[in-house]
């Protein structure tokens, strides 16, 4: 075995890659990834046992938050990019070090290595097969995927302004529980929960950086055809990318097109006065292999997912910034005041045709807590007349596997006075069917990305207010739920957190569960799998 990583839904037959990642990861950057993990514990470590005040350690969090990133799934496959992450991290790890009063350090605080040779040979020894207790190394890797997309989330805000020191604290205390051998299961479990309690931390500060910047999104129609000038496609979730690429191509003709999940952020008022914002090009993630060679223009990742392109062409055509990265594409970075110079895309997309036809029409959404909310009378009214039967909350991730297109039969086959509460991208499995509305309701109601699945659980919330309900699970709802990386670990923690029960998770259980630990999720929250789409509708419908 030359690598391990368990940590998506495609992982090899749902136990782990072991010689090259599904997504393409290679095993050098699979193993530079584990090494940016180790450190990242170690400084986690000496924050922890030095009692450090976090608060007061901005770069070091900001860089922190940015490591972990580049370890979600699809987001960066450059093994010089990461190797020089952790550089950097070891660096401000030996900083922290001489600056707090620690002794009996962890390996992980204090190892040292030279070359890239050296690096691979240590990562060897502290990947995810270093726990030997099957359960153990389960609940610790649960823990650690959550900490990865909440990292993720409070990258985002912070890009926009907003921390939360008690974020920051707590990753720095659950990446510390992760190697500590004293921990028993039971308070690995507890940490669980924890986690997932700082995910909902983590995805309101977001709600609030994003709505506080962009304003609340609202009802919005968004073409998904093209116009005939060159154009940029912008991919990811970073909103504050697309708003400094949107004042750069400004008045220069070329367009701006968002691609996967940056598909809500044409449902905020901010971005509603760049022209320039034509539409939605394609779909999900991982249709970008066919999409980008249509799209014939220049496409900037902002974050995960990126699929390894086919062609030296698409290739050259691909900016990445932030956490993403891939070797031979050219990546922006931000300047010290986060200011980023998209020149060299703008100039190349003016040379380049204008994005091929593969659509054309509309699709609605924006659908976040605030506009819900501002229809809750009518919403209200529906289920009171029986106009509206359940909900079913089917957000989530999208993914190649065939499988996945249970998602697609399970929301066409919903019975017509059903609604289907949305975010992220596992949408696109459905958002272009005709499926219609109820009272001028429609019957998909997406409420943005998978961050915004914050937006859900808000609604939930004050339905259950509204009715007069104690119990969160009392209410008329479903969850079917598709996931695929570490965000979705998070949104899920969240979830159990805030006391949902029987969960349905496909197209399959995490394959990092262990039986063990999958019989407590079974036990303590109802969690469960997908069946047929047949059974499922009569079970959930039930
Ligand atoms: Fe495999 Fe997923 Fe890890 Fe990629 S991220 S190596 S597909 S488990
Ligand atoms: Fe999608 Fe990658 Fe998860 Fe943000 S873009 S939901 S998979």
């Amino acid at each position: 075995m030359s690598m391990f990583c368990y940590q998506c839904q495609e992982t090899g037959g749902n136990k782990g890659c072991t010689v090259k990642g599904v997504c393409g990861k290679n095993e050098e950057v699979a193993k530079l990834q584990d090494l940016l993990t180790y450190t990242l514990k170690g400084i986690s470590i000496l924050a922890v046992k030095g009692k450090a005040d976090v608060s007061r350690l901005d770069k070091m969090n900001k860089e922190v938050l940015k490591s972990l990133f580049m370890t979600i799934t699809n987001a960066n496959f450059d093994d010089g990019h990461i190797e020089e992450q952790i550089r950097k991290m070891i660096a401000l790890r030996d900083e922290l070090k001489n600056s707090v009063h620690a002794d009996g350090l962890h390996d992980a605080a204090v190892f040292t290595v030279e070359s890239r040779e050296s690096m691979l040979e240590k990562a060897a020894s502290v990947g995810v097969l270093s726990t030997g207790n099957e359960d153990i190394r389960s609940l610790r890797e649960m823990i650690v995927y959550g900490v990865k997309g909440m990292a993720a989330y409070a990258e985002h805000a912070w890009n926009i302004g907003k921390k939360d020191p008690a974020v920051t604290a707590f990753i720095y205390e659950a990446l510390a529980a992760t190697l500590d051998d004293s921990l028993t299961a039971d308070e690995l479990v507890a940490m669980t929960l924890k986690t997932g309690e700082h995910g909902v931390k983590v995805m309101a500060l977001l709600d609030g950086a994003h709505t506080g910047r962009f304003g609340n999104p609202e009802i919005t129609k968004v073409n998904i055809g093209v116009r005939k000038n060159p154009a940029v496609l912008i991919s990811g979730h970073d909103l504050t990318d697309l708003e400094q690429l949107l004042e750069q191509t400004k008045g220069t003709g070329v367009d701006v097109y968002t691609h996967g999940e940056m598909l809500p952020a044409h449902y905020y008022p901010a971005f509603k006065k760049y022209d320039n914002l034509v539409g939605n090009y394609g779909n999900s993630w991982w249709k970008q292999l066919d999409e980008f060679v249509s799209f014939r223009g220049p496409i900037l990742f902002t974050t995960n997912c990126i699929v390894p392109p086919r062609s030296e062409e698409v290739r050259g055509r691909i900016f990445t910034t932030g956490a993403a990265g891939y070797p031979g594409c050219k990546h922006i970075d931000a300047d010290e005041n986060g200011k980023k110079d998209f020149s060299e895309m703008i100039a190349l997309a003016k040379t380049l045709p204008s994005p091929e036809p593969i659509e054309t029409g509309s699709i609605v959404g924006g659908f976040a807590h605030h506009q819900v909310l501002a229809l809750a009378d009518k919403v209200v009214d529906a289920v009171k007349s029986g106009a509206i039967r359940k909900f079913f909350v089917m957000a989530g991730c999208d993914g190649r596997m065939k499988s996945r297109e249970y998602y697609t039969e399970f929301a066409r086959r919903l019975p017509k006075d059903t609604v289907i509460l949305t975010a992220g991208c596992a949408k696109y499995r459905y958002n272009k069917l005709d499926l219609g509305s109820i009272g001028g309701i429609p019957r998909v109601l997406d409420a943005g990305q998978c961050n915004d699945s914050y937006s859900l659980a808000v609604i939930a919330l004050k339905l259950k207010e509204v009715f007069g309900l104690e119990d969160i699970n009392k209410l008329p709802i479903a969850y079917n739920i598709a996931w695929y990386e570490q965000k979705a670990v998070i949104v899920l923690l969240a979830l159990l957190y805030l006391g949902v029960k029987n969960i349905h998770l496909g197209p399959t259980l995490p394959g990092f569960l262990s039986p063990h630990v999958a019989k407590v999720l079974v036990e303590k929250f109802g969690i469960a799998g997908i069946g047929t789409v047949e059974d499922d509708l009569r079970l959930l419908l039930a």
